[in-house]
């Protein structure tokens, strides 16, 4: 099985730390940003990473969301489980994916030329990663330790904003969020996958 991924990527993070944390001994093929067909050279139709290649006869799979729930059917423990908790874990991934798209789209936005800033744009962007960060602290208890299948895509999430979207100092605005952050620091899946070392 190949994974193409690069940490940097809070999506294809994920997936490299849910792949670590199992112990699944999945091949990492790290992507190239100035491939002809995209990051994955064509192995995902949309050119963007993760991609996961299982087998000569399966499709690849993409999407994190997806990749991730395929991973976690490998090993158990199942993160993802089942019943009313399922939703509750796939609601806060999606969260934390959100997040990752509003990160995304205000760096996009902000590396354009001064003059071709659309200051509504990144207006709209903050303001939807304010509104998540105090969604996130308002239900500090539901955010669970160790790894689940929701806050994995939500410490990956917070990193990434770290990174691309520094002038939303999260840690400041939510003061329990960065303590219960801070455990999943101690995971070595968290910290060899950490790529935002400046
Ligand atoms: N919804 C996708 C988003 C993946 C995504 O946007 N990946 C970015 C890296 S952070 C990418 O590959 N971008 C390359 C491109 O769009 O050309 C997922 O969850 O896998």
């Amino acid at each position: 099985m190949k994974l193409h991924c690069h940490p940097i990527s809070p999506y294809a993070r994920k997936a490299m730390i849910l792949s670590r944390l199992k112990g699944l001994g999945i091949d990492e093929v790290t992507a190239k940003a100035d491939g002809a067909r995209g990051y994955t050279d064509g192995a995902n139709p949309l050119g963007k990473i993760p991609a996961l290649e299982i087998s000569n006869h399966t499709p690849v799979l993409f999407d994190s969301s997806v990749i991730c729930e395929y991973l976690d059917t490998l090993q158990s423990p199942i993160l993802a489980q089942s019943g009313p908790e399922r939703w509750a874990q796939l609601r806060l991934h999606a969260l934390g994916d959100g997040i990752s798209d509003a990160v995304y789209n205000y760096r996009y936005e902000s590396v354009r030329p001064d003059n071709l800033h659309w200051a509504k744009m990144l207006k709209r962007h903050t303001t939807a990663l304010e509104m998540a960060v105090d969604a996130l602290a308002s239900d500090i208890d539901a955010l669970g330790t160790p790894w689940t299948f929701g806050n994995l895509s939500v410490i990956c999430a917070l990193d990434y904003m770290s990174f691309r979207a520094p002038h939303i100092d999260w840690k400041e605005r939510a003061p329990d969020l960065m303590a219960w952050h801070a455990e999943f620091t101690a995971y070595a899946a968290y910290r060899d996958t950490y790529a935002y070392e400046t």
